[in-house]
């Protein structure tokens, strides 16, 4: 047969063969070491979604823990989970977005692994959905609501700030934008997702920030829900994932001027700067080291020093291993020494103009700096 009459024939074979549609509803679960978790979670999801068409997406960055192995052998069982399994990478808001982009099904929802988001609301949340929402948000602040025994009274405090900061943001009034438990039409969230910062923890919020600032403002819904304490396996929130909501929310507030990994960067510059001179007084005071010799010696450790915090922090999700962390590492020096340069030479051209010490100092810094973290960018951490 010519390709042509195969061509031809294509559709009638495929009605004969093929019976897939895809599911009303996919729900993208990222999972970091939840093995003890999507068991339970899936029959939970199974029972509160009764006979509405839906298939669970676990998009698991290859736990130590074997969770992908865990959903590959639930996958035996029931056909409507499978696992997108990421390698050498690390991130929530990308599992999420990764998620939603292999489904067909027109609306997705996030929920966490650990059952800490009451699944019984998802066909409420569907439901606003269909009745037009494009976006529907599981609150634990609105009537009916509550952060019940799921938030210690730290926790609870650092969230209501983070969702007054949030505010600030949004445009709109959305009680818990730092949930991690929403519907959303998959066309919109697709359509904002080449946008969004992707290193991020909290995606909710910028969903919302990104579709208004593109003219597409999402209207949103809430159901309410009682957040539950974690079930099995340990918490990924840590010190990291506030100094990174901070980099997201500067970056939104400067309409994406600064990038949220510039404020991590700056950070991490910061604390360069004071192994630095510690390391500068020990060399000349303590050991009675030449000044040279002593700046030298400070000079490659703070960048070292540097070097590791940037790979562990700003890019745990792109973090180098093996080879390519020597590779990197002499990378950043070679880009910091040029970095270096630029600084001396913005700084004299602006001290040779109005001899302000201060703001050629600081010019210069901000020039190596800006300069520092965009090359890097590029070559070090691509
Ligand atoms: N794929 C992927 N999933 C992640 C990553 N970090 C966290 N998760 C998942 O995202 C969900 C939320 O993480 P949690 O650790 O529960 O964060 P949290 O709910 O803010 O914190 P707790 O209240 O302490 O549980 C869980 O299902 C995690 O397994 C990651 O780097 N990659
Ligand atoms: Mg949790």
């Amino acid at each position: 047969m010519s390709i042509e009459a195969e061509q031809n024939a294509f559709p009638a074979q495929v009605d004969q063969q093929v019976h897939f549609q895809p599911p009303q509803l996919a729900v993208i679960v990222p999972s970091y070491n939840e093995r003890g978790n999507i068991e339970l979670l899936y029959e939970k999801v199974a029972i509160a979604l009764g006979n509405t068409s839906w298939e669970m997406i676990v998009v698991d960055d290859n736990s130590p823990d074997g969770t992908a192995e865990a959903v590959n052998e639930l996958s035996q069982v029931y056909p409507n989970i499978r696992c997108l399994r990421r390698f050498g990478r690390r991130g929530l808001a990308s599992a999420c977005v990764e998620g939603m982009a292999v489904t067909a099904a027109p609306y997705v929802v996030v929920i966490d692994a650990d059952l800490q988001h009451d699944e019984a609301i998802l066909p409420e949340m569907l439901a606003q959905a269909i009745g037009g929402a494009d976006l529907v948000v599981g609150s634990r602040f609105i009537a009916g609501g509550s952060a019940g025994a799921g938030l210690s009274e730290r926790r609870l405090s650092g969230s209501r700030l983070a969702t007054r900061m949030a505010g600030m943001i949004a445009g709109q009034a959305v009680s818990d934008p730092m949930s991690g438990f929403f519907l959303i039409r998959r066309e919109a969230a697709l359509a904002a997702a080449p946008r969004l910062a992707s290193d991020g923890f909290k995606i909710l919020i910028d969903l919302i920030v990104t579709s208004a600032r593109m003219g597409k403002p999402l209207a949103v819904a809430e159901v309410p829900y009682t957040f539950r304490p974690r079930h099995a396996g340990e918490s990924k929130m840590n010190p990291l994932v506030v100094i990174q909501y901070g980099g997201l929310w500067v970056s939104k507030l400067t309409n994406g001027l600064l990038p949220p990994s510039f404020l991590l960067f700056g950070l991490v510059g910061g604390t360069g700067v004071v192994v630095h001179l510690a390391m500068l007084g020990l060399f000349t005071a303590a050991l009675g080291q030449g000044f040279l010799l002593s700046q030298v010696a400070a000079t490659l450790i703070a960048m070292t020093w540097n070097f590791v915090l940037n790979n562990n922090l700003t890019y745990a999700d792109r973090k180098l291993r093996g080879v390519r962390l020597i590779k990197g590492l002499l990378s950043f020096f070679a880009i910091c020494a040029l970095g270096g340069i630029a600084n001396i030479s913005v700084a004299h051209a602006i001290y040779q103009f109005d001899q302000q010490t201060l703001v050629a100092g600081l010019a210069g810094a901000v020039m190596s700096s800006v300069f520092n973290y965009a090359v890097t960018r590029a070559f070090t951490w691509k």
